[in-house]
């Protein structure tokens, strides 16, 4: 069996609440399990839950609780995250599991063993919120420069790892290994970090008893630091399982933030080589997220909460934005604005109205039969070359992908949505129909592999939405789940890989085994901002997404006389009581007063609707909304901004027929 894909996150420290920043580095490491396993390779994908230090045990201290207890009642806040963000990790490691102890004391006395570890006296300044030694140079007006706030200092006996011994190694490691850091920035930074010069390492504390004592020498603990990046081999089996192990590590890609690059892409190296382990394959270190120009703080109160983005966009538009807004990498500004500009231009404009174009066209032209297959070579220039583009689709996806440039992967997926939406404009599939031309079917056809290939680019990203996709699709009853089914037929083994799924023409429906489409729910809805927008509550409000007139089906002017249309004046408006979108409505329509129960309290409160003019549909059956009987309904629309009602430039009398 191939060595699974190992990928993983920081494993976060229990006593904050996890915020958008968290939430970006579990994303992404979800983002590269999902689209690996999509591929066929195994995936293993572990996250977890750094519990030890002296930050827990003052917290617990201070709350009355043990640190155990502590740490067993925030866990959970990132574990339930993860569960909403729906993270696919295979394992959440605790730092205070049993398993980690003993491979954190093992790896400890190996390195010791080795004679890397030798007893020291340690006297050096101690950032605890940091849990950071520093030295005089780094120290920032005396105070901590990372979080500008008084260090201590602290003299102790001390464990020390001799990190300056390996200064030649890391650097060949380095040269040998340009791919091992990235960014390109990322991995000149520490290069010079190393070339300046490497001082031994403490690695263990006596100043606090929260962490897991060295073996033999119960008075210390090992350094946070030491325990906690050890959890990339608890998980895989170290020390105990070593055919597993060895089977499983090194680690593919360690995903972490620009705070922690030193101790990964530095000393976690250092440790591995000196315990003679293989050295993960790559470390990622991206940016840093703000919000709205500034930098997130508990103090400021702009932590954002994903909870609250996903109450308000869903949890796919926000994976999709946090990956498409910045180049991974890079630091990003987490904006309001540039959270439903893009879910309304990217999802419901260019994508949504991909969609659903091709599925209402399906549904009209085929009565919701998937389009035959036409051959390759039968195809017209135009049609082919429309063709090849979707199939060239996967292999530049893959290459961003392997390269987690994730903005340049989905850049590219939506460049083929663009070209679909002008490959409709261009060919224009309800002439082709009326005149009933032979070229309906293979444009058809290529509208709907533009949308399944499409819909495969884009799981990795927003899985629950790919998944209904592909149902809707027709392809769960045809061919199976996406889950289960493309990575069955795209496996990927040691000397061969199969990529059938994600080649145009992979989906056949024939006379004799039709696949047909199952449009249902709208999957990419429009964001309207509403007053009280984002920036304070995140409450934004979902509005339904019109087809394109062009495929609306055409009335003649006889049915459109069906519809009896009136002017009406309000004269009377109170808002439906246990209900915040109804008012009731006496309106004149000249001839009589008509009671109309309608939807637009949200919009327009009572007091403001008496003496307006407004636009009825007064021959509607009555019905009864909330109990109360509705004469009629009245005209209004509504776009990003809310909703409006239909009226005059000028007064109108009531009754005077609208045509
Ligand atoms: O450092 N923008 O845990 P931690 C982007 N326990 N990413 C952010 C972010 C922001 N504003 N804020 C946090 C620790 N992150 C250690 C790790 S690993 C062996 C031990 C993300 O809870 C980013 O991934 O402070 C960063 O590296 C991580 O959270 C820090 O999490």
């Amino acid at each position: 069996m191939s060595k699974p894909f190992y990928v993983t996150t920081p494993i976060y420290y229990v006593n904050d609440v996890p915020h958008i920043g968290h939430a970006y580095t579990t994303v992404a490491a979800d983002i590269m399990a999902r689209y690996n396993r999509m591929c066929g390779r195994e995936v293993f994908f572990l996250t977890g839950s750094d519990e030890h230090g002296q930050k827990v045990e003052k917290a617990a201290i201070a709350g009355g609780e043990t640190p155990q207890q502590l740490a067993d009642r925030v866990v959970t806040r990132f574990q339930d995250l993860w569960k909403r963000l729906n993270i696919s990790n295979n394992d959440f490691i605790r730092t205070t599991e049993d398993r980690h102890k003993k491979a954190a004391q093992h790896l400890f006395k190996h390195v010791m063993d080795k004679g890397d570890i030798y007893l020291g006296a340690y006297e050096d300044w101690y950032c605890t919120p940091c849990e950071t030694f520093l030295t005089e140079l780094q120290l920032v007006e005396g105070a901590c420069p990372d979080c500008k706030r008084p260090v201590d200092k602290i003299k102790e006996e001390s464990y020390f790892f001799r990190l300056s011994n390996y200064q030649e190694a890391l650097l060949k490691y380095y040269e040998e290994h340009p791919d091992f850091i990235r960014p390109e920035s990322r991995y000149n930074e520490i290069v010079s970090f190393v070339k300046g010069g490497l001082r031994d390492l403490s690695v263990s504390r006596m100043s606090f008893s929260w962490g897991i004592p060295v073996t033999g020498h119960p008075e210390h603990v090992i350094y946070v630091w030491f325990d906690a990046l050890t959890n990339y081999l608890t998980s895989v089996g170290y020390p105990d399982d070593m055919a597993r192990f060895e089977g499983s590590w090194p680690a593919d890609l360690h995903l972490i933030g620009k705070d922690i690059l030193r101790f990964h892409a530095v000393y976690w190296p250092a440790f591995l080589l000196s315990a003679g382990l293989p050295l993960p394959k790559r470390i990622f270190s991206h940016g840093w997220w703000t919000v709205e120009g500034e930098k997130m703080s508990k103090s400021k109160g702009n932590v954002v909460n994903p909870h609250d983005v996903i109450d308000a966009v869903g949890v796919d538009a926000f994976r999709y934005f946090l990956f498409r807004e910045v180049p991974f990498g890079l630091d990003g500004d987490f904006s309001t604005n540039g959270l439903i500009g893009r879910i309304n231009s990217d999802l419901a404009n260019n994508l949504g109205n991909l969609v659903s174009r091709t599925l209402s066209m399906i549904e009209k032209y085929y009565g919701s039969r998937v389009p035959y297959r036409p051959e390759k070579d039968a195809l017209s220039p135009d049609d082919r070359q429309f063709a090849d583009l979707l199939e060239n689709l996967h292999g530049e996806v893959t290459a961003h992908m392997n390269q987690q440039t994730f903005s340049k992967a989905l850049d590219t997926v939506w460049q083929r949505i663009d070209a679909a939406n002008r490959y409709i404009v261009t060919n224009e599939p309800w002439k082709l129909a009326s005149e009933k031309s032979d070229r309906l079917e293979p444009v058809m056809y290529n509208l709907y592999e533009a949308v399944r290939l499409v819909c495969l680019e884009i799981y990795a990203f927003m899985p629950a939405t790919a998944v209904e996709l592909w149902t809707q699709l027709g392809l769960t009853r045809a061919v199976g789940a996406l889950e289960d089914i493309v990575p069955r037929c795209a496996s990927v083994t040691e000397d061969r890989v199969r990529r059938e799924p994600f080649q145009w023409g992979w989906v056949k429906s024939t006379p004799e085994q039709q696949i047909t489409i199952e449009k249902g729910r709208q999957l990419f809805p429009r964001i309207e901002k509403t007053e009280k927008n984002l920036e304070t509550k995140n409450e934004v409000k979902k509005v339904e997404q019109t087809a394109p007139v062009q495929e609306m089906e055409r009335i003649s002017i006889d049915d459109f006389a069906k519809v009896e249309l009136r002017t009406g004046k309000i004269i009377a408006a109170e808002k439906v009581e246990k209900s915040d979108k109804l008012v009731k409505l006496q309106v004149d329509i000249g001839t009589e007063t008509r009671q109309v129960v309608a939807g637009i309290a949200k919009a327009y409160g009572p007091d403001v609707l008496v003496g307006r003019n407004v636009v009825i549909v007064a021959n509607l059956k009555p019905a009864k909304l909330m109990g109360i009987e509705s004469q009629g309904m009245l005209l209004a629309a509504s776009d990003e901004n809310g909703l409006a009602l239909a009226g005059f430039e000028r007064d109108v009398a009531p009754g005077s027929r609208v045509k």
